[in-house]
């Protein structure tokens, strides 16, 4: 209650761009032989890529990898993932986020992106969502991943609010622990809301109208 802001996560909040993730995280597990499941991947999520390939490689059983190879998996699953952004239209907006953000700005709350992801201004210009946001945060301003605050920190600082005005939106549970770590209260969605690791979960992203 009496929040000046709602900052976003992004994969898994405002889209579902976390599918793609998994497709493009299979596609490079496949290929070195290694398992990879949902539930594995949903360890995944707000965690940065390198990190999360660290954890895939927790199933990987071959000869020892060095820097280099791994930033060549890595890139190779970015450029998967990226070919399915591509794609991306307005169209994938769903309708509710859309009357959600929209019913927010209404009502005078100012909107940010706090989001794990170095592709955050490629996905926000695909859904037609460029420029929309007070402040964006993302992976390519922050040198610590989820659980860690900065992200959501630096995306308070772009709007010039402390922590206690601004409401965080996550489905990780990294992301709702780095919201609390940072002084904020977390609204939860899908994953995260089902482990209860927010101050609000909620079913639905529209059920953000309740709290505010
Ligand atoms: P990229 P979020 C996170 O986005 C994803 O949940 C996580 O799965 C991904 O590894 C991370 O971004 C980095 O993404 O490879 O595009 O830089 O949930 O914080 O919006
Ligand atoms: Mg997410």
């Amino acid at each position: 209650m009496g929040y000046q802001a709602i900052i976003f996560d992004l994969d898994g909040v405002l889209c579902h761009t976390d599918e793609y993730h998994y497709q493009a995280w299979k596609a490079m597990a496949d290929g070195l032989g290694v398992y990879f499941d949902p539930e594995i991947n949903n360890r995944l999520r707000g965690v940065s890529r390198m990190d999360s390939l660290e954890i895939i490689l927790e199933q990987y059983n071959g000869p020892e990898l060095n820097q280099a190879e791994k930033l060549a998996l890595a890139e190779k699953k970015n450029e998967l993932y990226r070919q399915s952004l591509a794609q991306m239209t307005p169209d994938d907006l769903s309708g509710e986020v859309k009357r959600t953000l929209d019913a927010l700005r209404g009502r005078g709350l100012r909107l940010a992106i706090g989001s794990s992801s170095k592709n955050t201004p490629f996905i926000l210009e695909r859904l037609g969502l460029g420029g929309f946001f007070d402040a964006v945060s993302d992976g390519n301003n922050i040198t610590r991943s989820k659980p860690d605050p900065e992200v959501f920190l630096k995306a308070a600082e772009f709007l010039g609010l402390p922590s206690g005005d601004c409401l965080v939106v996550e489905d990780a549970v990294s992301g709702a622990q780095a919201a609390h770590a940072g002084g904020f209260r977390a609204a939860c969605v899908g994953d995260a809301a089902k482990a209860g690791a927010g101050d609000y979960n909620l079913d639905r992203i529209s059920e953000l109208l309740d709290v505010v």
